[in-house]
């Protein structure tokens, strides 16, 4: 074994030991809905250096890394056996994704991925690339996972190397270690960011659907759907309602996506999206929140204006730059709610919440009203609300305030 090999692999290991024992900070962050944190939870340096480099000197006598990766971004989550796991997507330099859990024992640092990553039944030789994956622990008693299951068209000419097609993969598992593959979602459509329901409703399973008639682009998709589905081992879209709609010149005028599996509140199903639009310089994705009833989760009852949170700082640039995605969230018995996003494409962060302040935003930030004349109604009625209000204190406190 040659020094130099002795020495780069202390070294490798030595920076990969620190990043991993590394402890987060939240930012500080007064009258902000959602606390960012300082480190992202989980970049492509977490994955383990065993998945990377030949640890053989006779195979790798300069120890260079074998396999590279892009990133680790677009993690479904879920609290197991008393930790915080992500269902993290690590796609390699060539493109192509597969699932790996990282699980933490505070939900906000030292993420470590497990040994081996998942393994996929792999039943569809056509199916190239597989991501975003969702888990939802079900009434039924299974975790399933839903995720993208994407492929070349089938009918694309032969240049064409880039259309494809989007459709749902579904599997399910007891232990979160062995998983079974069930035949993909069946639809007329395009679908992505498919999210399964955690309850049955009228004794059925319910699907978060986002229809698409391209596989980029939405088009005559019209936001995201609903679909009750009899048997989930054989699934088939039969009947598709949009619940949450696109609208012109907002933050989803060109399309949107359930994100993680929506949460059970008192006040309702709170449910975190996406939704993107075109600028001059490219698709910018951000975040959003929307409340539907308890009784009826297909029926919207509030959702704010605008976005939760759009990329910031560093989080603007990777891969696909200007994008934050989100597949999972996880909510602690207190209300504590842990926001998994992936930025630009590239590394997972968390952002931290409770379910009483995102509620208090989804029922008390105004809805969009579409237009400027509405959104400047607004900010009136909320000046005059506050200048009734200080009126009616005391003169010394009004001084004070309006300083
Ligand atoms: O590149 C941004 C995102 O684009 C797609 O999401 P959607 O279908 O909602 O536009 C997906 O490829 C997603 O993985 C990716 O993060």
């Amino acid at each position: 074994m040659s020094e130099s090999f002795e020495r780069q692999q202390a070294y490798i290991i030595e920076t990969q030991r620190l990043l991993l024992e590394k402890a987060n900070v939240g930012l500080s962050s007064p009258g902000k809905i959602v606390t960012r944190y300082f480190n992202p939870v989980v970049t492509k340096e977490h994955i383990p250096l065993t998945w990377r480099y030949d640890f053989n000197p006779l195979t790798n006598p300069h120890f260079l890394e074998r396999i590279a990766f892009n990133s680790t971004m677009n993690a479904g989550a879920i609290y197991w056996k008393g930790k915080y796991l992500l269902f993290v997507r690590v796609e390699g330099v060539d493109r192509k994704s597969f699932f790996a859990i990282a699980e933490s024992d505070n939900g906000i640092d030292q993420f470590r991925f497990w040994d081996h990553p998942v393994s996929l039944p792999d039943l569809e030789s056509d199916e190239t690339n597989v991501y975003d994956l969702r888990l939802t622990a079900h009434d039924d008693g299974w975790v399933y996972g839903i995720f993208c299951s994407e492929r070349r068209a089938s009918d694309a000419a032969p240049g064409d190397l880039s259309s494809a097609v989007a459709s749902a993969g579904i599997i399910r598992s007891k232990d979160l270690i062995h998983w079974e593959r069930l035949p993909n979602l069946k639809a007329d459509s395009q679908q992505r960011n498919v999210v399964l329901h955690p309850e049955f409703v009228q004794g059925k399973y319910a699907f978060y659907t986002r229809p698409q008639d391209d596989f980029i682009l939405a088009k005559s998709g019209g936001g995201i759907g609903w679909a009750l589905v009899e048997d989930i081992t054989k699934a088939v879209i039969q009947k598709e309602k949009i619940i949450n709609k696109r609208f012109y010149h907002t933050i989803k005028e060109l399309k949107n996506g359930e994100g993680p599996t929506p949460l059970k509140t008192e006040k309702g199903w709170l449910h975190l999206a996406h939704g993107v639009r075109g600028t001059a310089a490219g698709l910018r994705y951000v975040l959003y929140l929307y409340l539907t009833s308890l009784e009826d989760p297909s029926e919207l009852i509030a959702e704010p204006a605008g976005y939760l949170m759009a990329p910031e700082g560093e989080e603007r640039v990777g891969d696909v730059s200007n994008v934050l995605f989100s597949n999972g969230w996880i909510m602690d018995a207190d209300g504590t709610v842990y926001i998994y996003y992936a930025s630009s494409d590239t590394r997972t962060h968390v952002a931290v919440s409770s379910v009483t302040k995102l509620l208090d935003y989804c029922l008390n930030t105004p809805a969009d009203g579409l237009r400027s004349a509405e959104s400047l109604r607004k900010v009136i009625n909320l000046i005059d609300h506050n200048m009734h209000y200080i009126n009616n204190k005391s003169r010394g406190e009004v001084g004070h305030l309006s300083q």
